[in-house]
């Protein structure tokens, strides 16, 4: 077994309703694959790496699961299909209903082409730090050595304008899914 840490993000509706309801649905997907040991709260979020589109909501899950790596991925990508995931515009960090990232996996290194663990832009984002760091402040990317406290310290020493872009937010949608 191990404790893989998902990062979800949405900012198009599904078939499940606004953002809000599509993670909610997801997160009880995501039951199905293991068991989920923690949640964080919902973030509303500025997009970014493209800044015309919605705000995202995101928020991260540890998952304590039996299941490999590239098996796992197969689930989030078949999960993110399932909410009408649309990938044939190909613009990258353009707008989708549902992301659903492997951000840590236990302390697994892996560099392949379609999965690269831990996420390779995970010290960069406050969108996946802040709320990764509500869960695990204390948990060690396996690369730098550096727990994800000090990861987000570091990115909000450097760039202190992404601290105002991720705003908790109350959803009763969110905390009765299960
Ligand atoms: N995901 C991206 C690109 N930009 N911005 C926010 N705020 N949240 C995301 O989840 C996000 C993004 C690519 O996966
Ligand atoms: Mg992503
Ligand atoms: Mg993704």
């Amino acid at each position: 077994m191990h404790t893989a840490y998902i990062g979800l993000g949405a900012n198009l509706a599904s078939h499940a309703g606004p953002p809000e309801a599509t993670l909610a649905a997801a997160a009880e997907r995501l039951a199905s694959l293991g068991r989920i040991v923690t949640r964080s709260s919902l973030y509303s979020t500025a997009p970014v790496g493209l800044a015309d589109q919605p705000r995202f909501l995101n928020a991260a899950i540890a998952l304590e699961t039996g299941l490999a790596p590239r098996t796992l991925l197969e689930r989030l990508l078949a999960i993110e299909k399932d909410f009408g995931r649309d990938r044939s515009a190909g613009i990258p960090n353009g707008p989708r209903t549902l992301d659903l990232d492997i951000l840590l996996f236990g302390d697994y290194v892996l560099g392949e082409a379609h999965l690269q663990i831990p996420h390779p832009r995970l010290a960069q984002r406050a969108f996946v730090l802040v709320p990764l760091n509500e869960i695990a402040p204390d948990l060690r990317d396996p690369r730098s050595g550096q727990t994800i406290a000090e990861l987000l310290a570091a990115l909000l020493a450097h760039s202190p304008d992404e601290a105002h872009a991720v705003i908790p937010v109350q959803s009763e949608l969110w905390r009765a899914s299960r």
